[in-house]
């Protein structure tokens, strides 16, 4: 009998998420994997019958980690649909905010979520922090280095250890023989995992100056909701203006000096791992685009550019256009939800419904109903011309992949040097190493944008431009009858979308499609397997007690299912009552 693994909860991730794997005749590697989100919640619902002004401080509530990315595509679906421009200072702080996101969301997942399936921290225990600091220095001019600052780290982690407890670092598996780090280089890493705890939390900042507050920052429709005015003691002011910038450098040093050399250190060490039979996956990549210089309305002047790769092929792009109601569409044929018209029926976006239908077993169970439903998530797909439905990848490796092919350079040199450095072909982009590297580099290609755009903010001030908010339209009056729209951003996890349908000055319909939902989806009607599905067929399973392979490649897409499946159970009882006053 072929074996099944089951790991559930996967943790280091945001939500409720369950692998099962299948392996082969052999036992040795996986045959077949299914990827269940096992939680519901019912945001797009909630929206329904809503002032659209007000939508995105609902659907910002969809996630904490990506803690400003629904509220802005909210808001743009809602500028989309009214045809709301914006001025172009909103235009610069929103992609500063935007940016700091992915900043901070990228830091946090390599050294927090993903760090551990490479890092072994007992090993850290074994190093020598003399030579630990001449590695780390050997690497960059970070200034945290001297052989008394590991020595201090390593007897933190020593006395977890000999407490008995280890803390953030329990429950790993430790000792495994898929760790292949030397005992400096897991110090190094364990060190620059807890200075990453504290940077994060002063580059979040950059949120709280904007937009009042992180998580969950203020937006508004029309532009951001920051007054400029220097003389003013509480708007964006001078004293503001060099917080933001000394914020910036921050970000891009821990990026350079730390982010970058100990993702190639580390990677140096699991080349095996951008080889075939290691998370390649769909070879389908999908980007909407985002970071606009001129505003949504000139997709040419975005920073990442919008298309679709097909089969590794980075030769043809094709386009994407959320409008059409043939492209992208949402199937639930695995799904627990019901169609008005038919579980085998696609929908696009506009036409969405969320009616759910919770078919499976009941917990806890040993195996989920493949054949059936398994899954809280729906299975976006793209649709090609010729009327095929494609599987895609959406994230870090698409964006990267996309803005190579787009022949953008700062990313080809980046790219090139990796490779390089790492002796690794291009086709090692195609992996769960390459997912993980192509999440550092373009962390690095924004940080280093982060400049420009406050740059040219603080150009607009110099020439006494301080306008935020756009005020014409504010006023339903001043709105059609019917009105639809699409607001789509790049998120940290990829291409990010909500389509918002107005009525009489109201929300008629709402519908999110979230970049964990493109990645985690369960099979489509055709048995096409989603992004983590197929990513994790080929893998060799070393101990079935420890699937650290599956972690591996799982923890490579930085998996969030709370965006994926947007609180209630299955029989629509009150779980909890949260009292406000
Ligand atoms: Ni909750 Fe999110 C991001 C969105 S989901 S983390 O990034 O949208 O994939
Ligand atoms: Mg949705």
């Amino acid at each position: 009998m072929t074996q099944r693994i089951v790991v559930d909860p996967i943790t280091r991730i945001e939500g409720h998420l369950r692998i099962e794997v299948q392996m082969d005749e052999a036992n040795q590697t996986i045959a077949s994997a299914y990827s269940s989100g096992t939680m519901v919640r019912g945001i797009e619902l909630i929206l329904r019958g809503r002032d659209p002004r007000d939508a995105w401080a609902f659907a910002q509530r969809i996630c904490g980690v990506c803690t400003l990315v629904h509220g802005l595509a909210s808001i743009r679906s809602v500028e989309d649909a009214l045809k709301y421009p914006i001025p172009a200072n909103a235009q610069l702080i929103r992609n500063l905010m935007i940016g700091a996101q992915y900043i901070h969301d990228h830091v946090m997942h390599f050294y927090h979520l993903h760090a551990l399936d490479w890092v072994d921290v007992v090993s850290a225990l074994k190093a020598d922090p003399k030579a630990t600091s001449e590695l780390a220095q050997s690497l960059s001019n970070y200034p945290k280095s001297s052989p008394g600052y590991f020595a201090d780290v390593q007897k933190k982690v020593k006395n977890f250890v000999e407490a008995g407890q280890l803390g953030i670092f329990s429950e790993g598996y430790w000792g495994h023989p898929a760790y292949k780090l030397p005992p400096e280089a897991n110090l190094m890493a364990v060190a620059h995992y807890l200075e990453a705890l504290v940077w994060q939390r002063d580059v979040v900042k950059l949120h709280a100056i904007f937009g009042g507050k992180n998580p969950h920052p203020n937006f508004v429709v029309g532009g951001v909701p920051c007054a400029i005015d220097l003389d003013s003691d509480s708007a964006i002011n001078a004293k503001k203006l060099s917080q933001v910038q000394e914020i910036i450098h921050q970000m891009r040093d821990f990026v350079e000096q730390v982010y970058v050399p100990d993702t190639l250190a580390i990677a140096g060490f699991y080349k095996d791992w951008a080889t075939l039979g290691h998370g390649e996956g769909l070879g389908n990549f999908m980007t909407y685009g985002d970071f606009p210089a001129k505003g949504m309305d000139d997709p040419s002047s975005f920073l990442i550019p919008s298309g679709v790769i097909l089969n590794c092929d980075l030769s043809t792009i094709y386009d994407v256009d959320l409008n059409a109601s043939e492209q992208i569409q949402e199937f639930i044929s695995h799904s627990w939800y019901d169609y008005t018209e038919g579980k085998d029926k696609g929908l696009h976006p506009y036409e969405g419904e969320t009616i759910m239908h919770y078919t499976g077993p009941e917990p806890p169970y040993k195996q989920l109903d493949i054949e059936q439903s398994y899954s809280w998530l729906k299975s976006p797909r793209w649709k090609d011309s010729k009327g095929k439905i494609h599987a895609v990848e959406v994230g870090p490796l698409a964006r990267v992949l996309m803005l190579y092919a787009k022949g953008h350079e700062q990313t080809k040199e980046l790219v090139t040097m990796a490779l390089n450095k790492l002796e690794i072909p291009v086709e090692g982009l195609y992996s769960t190493l390459g997912r993980t590297a192509a999440r550092t580099l373009e962390t690095k290609i924004i940080s280093d944008q982060m400049q420009s755009w406050f740059d040219n903010l603080i150009g607009n001030i110099k020439r006494g431009d301080t306008r935020t908010f756009n005020e014409k339209m504010w006023e339903p009056a001043t709105w059609p009858k019917q009105a639809k729209g699409v607001g789509y951003m790049e998120a940290p996890r990829g291409g990010l979308a909500h389509w918002i349908v107005i009525e009489d000055g109201k929300i008629a319909n709402y519908q999110a499609v979230v970049p964990s939902t493109w990645n985690a989806g369960p099979r489509d009607p055709q048995g096409q397997a989603g992004a983590y599905e197929m990513a994790l067929k080929g893998h060799a399973i070393h101990n079935a007690e420890q699937p650290i392979e599956i972690l591996r490649t799982i923890h490579s897409f930085d998996p969030c299912i709370a965006c994926a499946v947007h609180l209630t159970d299955t029989t629509g009882d009150e779980i909890i009552k949260v009292k406000v006053c």
